[in-house]
C-alpha cells in the first residue's frame, strides 16, 4: 500500500520539490492549493495529472489555511499518513504590511491542522511536519544557532511562526502526536519566489548580462544568510517524519555569506567581476572586468559587445525602501543533530546553488527576450 501525504503550500517552491520527491517514492500526494484568478500551479505543472486519469497519485484540493472547516474536511477525506504544513505567507518584508493576515495563516493555520487531526481521531495515524524557520532566531542569541538556541523573532512573520513552533511542540507533548518542527535556514532554487533576494539577484544579473536591464536595486547588502538548495532541504522534511520519535531539527549548511558576496558570485557565473564602493545607502557595485571567454561560454558571444560598454558602469545600487523595520543581520545554523540523527547530507554547496540558479535564469530570460521580440507568433505558428 502506498503511503498518503497531504502537502499544504503545494504550489510553492518547497511544495513542488517535495511533491516530486514523494511521488518518486510511490506516495499518493494530496496538495492544498489556493483559488487564484490566474494559474498558480507553474511549479507543479510537469507533475499534474488530469482528474480523469485512473489511479492518479497527485490530487489537488482547493483550500486555505485560514479556513478551519475546509482543512478539517480535506484531512478527513484524505486520511493522510503524513502532513507537511508548508503553506504560509512566507515573505518577511511583506509581513510588516500584512501582520494580521500573516498571524492568521502562519500561526493559527498550524493550530487548525493540529486540532483537525486531534478531533478526527487521527493523532495516532497522521504524522505532522511543521515548516519552522531560522527567522525564529532573529536577533541571534548564540552563534551558530542550534536546536537549543533561544528564539528572538524580529518580524510579524517570525512571531507568527514562533506560535506555530510552540503549538506544534505543545500538541506533541499534550496529545502524544507525531508532530515535528524542521527549523530550516534559507533555501533557494531556480524556482525560488522572484522577490526573495537570491532569485531577485539571479534574475536581474541574467537580464543585465543579456542587455534587458541596466541595474539592480537592493536593500541591506551586509545581511548574512546560511543558504542551501531546496532540493536537499525537502529530503530533510521527509527524513524527519520517518523517525520513530518526533523531534525538532535545524537544517542548515553551517556556512554564512553576505548578500553582497552572493551578487558577486552571480555575476562571476558569466565571467563578470563586480567591485563595491561607498557605504550604506550610497554603496554601488561597478563592473570591474569581464572574462570574455567565460562570458561567451556561459551567456553567449552575441551579447558580449553590449556588455563590454558597461565596463566601469554602476549595475548594483541600494534603495532604502528594501530595508526592514527590524532586520535579521546574521544567520548561521549548526546542522550537527540532523546529520547525526537523520543522516541528512546536502548535495549542493553555495557555488553549486548559484550555478543552478544562474543557468536556469539565463535560459529563462533568453526565452522571455525572444517572446517579447514577437518570437511567440512564429513559435506558435510552427508548433
Ligand atoms: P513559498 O514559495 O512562498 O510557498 C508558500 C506556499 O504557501 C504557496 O503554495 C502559497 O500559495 C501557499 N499559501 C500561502 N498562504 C496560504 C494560505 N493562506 N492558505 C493556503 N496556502 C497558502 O514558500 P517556500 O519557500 O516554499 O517555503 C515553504 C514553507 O517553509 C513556508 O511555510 C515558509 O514560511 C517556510 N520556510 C521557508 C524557508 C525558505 O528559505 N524557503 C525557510 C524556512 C521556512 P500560492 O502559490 O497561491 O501563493
Ligand atoms: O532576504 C536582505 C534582506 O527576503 C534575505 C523566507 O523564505 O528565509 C526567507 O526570509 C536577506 C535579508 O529572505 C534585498 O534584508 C537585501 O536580510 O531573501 P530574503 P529572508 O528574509 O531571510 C527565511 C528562512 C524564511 O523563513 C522566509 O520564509 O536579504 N536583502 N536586499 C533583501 N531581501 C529582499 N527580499 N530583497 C532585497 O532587495
Amino acid at each position: 500500500m502506498s503511503k498518503v501525504a497531504l502537502i499544504t503550500g503545494v504550489t510553492g517552491q518547497d511544495g513542488a520539490y517535495l511533491t516530486e520527491y514523494l511521488l518518486k517514492k510511490d506516495y499518493v500526494v494530496h496538495g492544498l492549493k489556493r483559488r487564484s484568478s490566474s494559474f498558480n500551479t507553474d511549479r507543479i505543472d510537469h507533475l499534474y495529472q488530469d482528474p480523469h486519469t485512473e489511479n492518479r497519485n497527485l490530487i489537488l484540493h482547493y483550500g486555505d489555511l485560514t479556513d478551519s472547516l475546509n482543512i478539517t474536511r480535506i484531512i478527513q477525506e484524505t486520511q493522510p499518513d503524513e502532513i507537511y504544513n508548508l503553506a504560509a505567507m512566507s515573505h518577511v518584508k511583506v509581513s510588516f504590511d500584512t501582520p494580521e493576515y500573516t498571524a492568521n495563516a502562519d500561526g493559527i493555520g498550524t493550530l487548525r491542522i493540529l486540532e483537525a487531526v486531534r478531533l478526527l481521531g487521527l493523532s495516532g495515524k497522521s504524522r505532522i511536519y511543521q515548516a519552522s524557520t531560522s527567522e525564529l532566531y532573529g536577533l541571534v542569541q548564540e552563534v551558530p544557532q542550534k536546536e537549543t538556541t533561544p528564539f528572538y523573532p524580529r518580524s510579524p512573520y517570525a512571531v507568527a511562526k514562533l506560535y506555530a513552533y510552540w503549538i506544534t511542540v505543545n500538541y506533541r507533548e499534550a496529545y502524544k502526536m507525531h508532530a515535528s518542527n524542521g527549523i530550516l535556514f534559507n533555501h533557494e532554487s531556480p524556482v525560488r519566489g522572484e522577490t526573495f533576494v537570491t532569485r531577485k539577484i539571479t534574475r536581474a544579473v541574467s537580464r543585465i548580462m543579456l542587455g534587458m536591464q541596466e541595474k539592480i536595486y537592493l536593500g541591506n547588502l551586509s545581511a548574512r544568510r546560511d543558504w542551501g538548495h531546496a532540493k536537499d532541504y525537502v529530503k530533510a522534511m521527509y527524513l524527519i517524519l520517518q523517525q520513530d520519535v518526533p523531534s525538532d531539527y535545524v537544517i542548515a549548511t553551517g556556512i554564512t555569506t553576505e548578500v553582497r558576496d552572493f551578487v558577486k558570485m552571480a555575476f562571476a557565473e558569466g565571467g563578470v567581476e563586480i567591485a563595491f564602493k561607498g557605504e550604506g545607502a550610497d554603496e554601488r557595485g561597478y563592473i570591474a572586468s569581464i572574462d570574455e571567454k567565460v562570458f561567451k561560454e556561459k551567456v553567449g558571444g552575441e551579447y558580449l559587445s553590449a556588455m563590454s560598454t558597461k565596463k566601469d558602469k554602476v549595475v548594483v545600487a541600494v534603495d532604502p525602501q528594501y530595508f526592514r523595520p527590524t532586520e535579521v543581520e546574521l544567520l548561521i545554523g549548526d546542522p550537527t543533530k540532523s546529520k547525526s540523527v537523520l543522516g541528512w547530507n546536502p548535495e549542493y554547496d553555495l557555488p553549486g546553488l548559484v550555478t543552478d540558479m544562474m543557468t536556469g535564469d539565463i535560459k529563462l530570460m533568453k526565452r522571455e527576450s525572444y517572446l517579447r521580440s514577437g518570437g511567440y507568433r512564429i513559435m506558435n505558428y510552427f508548433e
